[in-house]
C-alpha cells in the first residue's frame, strides 16, 4: 500500500508477510496474501516471476493499466480496456487472450486477493525475446496482474490540496512518444515525478514542447475560471484519462460548462480553482502551483462538488466482481 513517508512523499510500503494463499473467491475483511496472475496462473507473490529476457523489462516495451475497484465493483473497468486494447494496438502487440478472458481474469485476480476496495495493475509485456530490442523475435506477449490496495494520499491532504511544481522536463510530444499510449516507458514522467520531489512538492506540472501544459505525472490538470471547468486538449500531451472523463460526465450532469483550451502556467496562476484527476489519485484539490496561491488557497467550491460527486459514482456504479 502506498502511503507517505518521513517528508512526506508518497511510498509503497513493505508488503506483508506471504504465508498462506487466499483460499476462496468471496469478499471477506481479512488481508491475505497476494495472488499474481501472470499469463493464465496464479502465484504466491515471492513465486509471482517473469523473464529477464521480457522486453518489458529490457526495453519498456508493453503497455499498462492501473484500475480502481470499489465496495466490490470495478470502476470504469470496460474504459480503462478499451484504452489497454488501444495502447497494445498502437505498439502493434496482439493481446494473447480475447477480451472476454481478459476481463474475466482482472476480476478472478481480485477474487482471489479477496479485497473489495483497491487497485489493479494489469501488465502487458512483449515477451521473452532475445537482447536485440527488435520485437519481432518476442513469440508472445505476457499478461500480469496485480490487486491490491493503493492510498496516494490521506483524507487530510484531499482537504487540503496539493502543492505544485512545474518542472523542467517536458511532456515528450506525439512524434517521440505519443503520450496517448500508456505503455511501460515511463521514464519521462518518472524523471518529473524526481523533480517534484527535489523542490519538495506533492507533484510536477509538465509542459509540452510548446510551453503549454500538459498534464502531471499520472494525473490530468484542471481549472475553474468563472464558473466554467476547462482542461488540457489530448493533443496537448494529456493522457486521455479514465478519470477525467468523469468530470466530464460530471460537469455535465451538474451543468457546468467544461472546456478544452490550450493552457499556460499563466491560465492555472489566475485559476479560481485547480484540481487534478487520475485513478490513484482520485480528484484532489491543487491549492498552488510555483509558490503561487490558485484562488484562496484552499480547495474551491465546484472542486469540492466534483469530488462528492466522484466518489457517489464510484461507490454506486461499475461492474460487479462477486457475481454477475
Ligand atoms: N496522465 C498520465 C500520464 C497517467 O499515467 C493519468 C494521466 C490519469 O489517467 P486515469 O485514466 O488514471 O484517470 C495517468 C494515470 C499510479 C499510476 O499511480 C497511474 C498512472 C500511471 C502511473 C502510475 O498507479 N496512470
Amino acid at each position: 500500500m502506498l502511503t507517505k513517508d518521513a517528508e512526506g512523499t508518497a511510498v509503497m510500503d513493505k508488503p506483508v508477510a506471504r504465508t498462506s494463499a487466499a483460499k476462496t473467491s468471496a469478499p471477506g475483511p481479512a488481508r491475505k496474501a497476494h495472488r499474481i496472475y501472470i499469463d493464465g496462473e496464479f502465484f504466491d507473490e515471492a513465486e509471482a516471476k517473469i523473464s529477464v529476457f521480457d522486453h518489458g523489462l529490457l526495453y519498456g516495451d508493453g503497455v499498462f493499466e492501473g484500475i480502481r475497484f470499489y465496495n466490490g465493483r470495478v470502476f470504469r473497468m470496460e474504459e480503462h480496456m478499451d484504452r489497454l486494447t488501444e495502447s497494445a494496438r498502437s505498439i502493434c502487440l496482439e493481446l494473447p487472450i480475447s477480451r472476454p478472458e481478459l476481463d474475466e481474469a482482472l476480476l478472478e485476480t481480485i477474487r482471489q486477493n479477496d479485497l473489495r476496495d483497491g487497485y489493479v495493475r494489469l501488465v502487458v509485456t512483449r515477451g521473452v525475446g532475445n537482447l536485440g530490442l527488435n520485437p519481432i523475435h518476442c513469440k508472445r506477449p505476457s499478461i500480469i496482474i496485480i490487486a491490491s490496495t493503493i492510498a496516494l494520499y490521506s483524507e487530510e491532504v484531499y482537504r487540503r490540496g496539493l502543492t505544485v511544481v512545474t518542472v523542467p522536463t517536458r511532456r515528450m510530444g506525439p512524434a517521440t512518444l505519443n503520450p496517448a499510449i500508456k505503455s511501460l516507458n515511463y521514464l519521462n514522467n518518472v524523471l518529473a515525478r524526481l523533480e517534484a520531489n527535489l523542490a519538495n512538492a506533492d507533484e510536477a506540472l509538465m509542459l509540452n514542447d510548446a510551453g503549454n501544459v500538459a498534464e502531471c505525472t499520472a494525473d490530468n490538470v484542471f481549472i475553474v475560471k468563472r464558473g466554467q471547468i476547462m482542461t488540457p486538449p489530448i493533443t496537448a500531451g494529456a493522457l486521455r484519462g479514465i478519470t477525467r472523463a468523469v468530470v466530464f460526465d460530471i460537469a455535465a450532469e451538474i451543468g457546468i460548462k467544461i472546456s478544452e483550451p490550450e493552457l499556460t502556467r499563466h491560465d492555472l496562476y489566475i485559476a479560481d480553482e485547480a484540481f487534478l484527476t487520475g485513478t490513484a489519485a482520485e480528484v484532489i484539490p491543487m491549492i498552488k502551483l510555483d509558490g503561487r496561491s490558485i484562488g484562496n488557497g484552499e480547495p474551491g467550491g465546484i472542486t469540492t462538488r466534483v469530488i462528492a460527486r466522484f466518489r457517489e459514482l464510484t461507490r454506486e456504479s461499475g461492474t460487479p466482481i462477486f457475481h454477475k
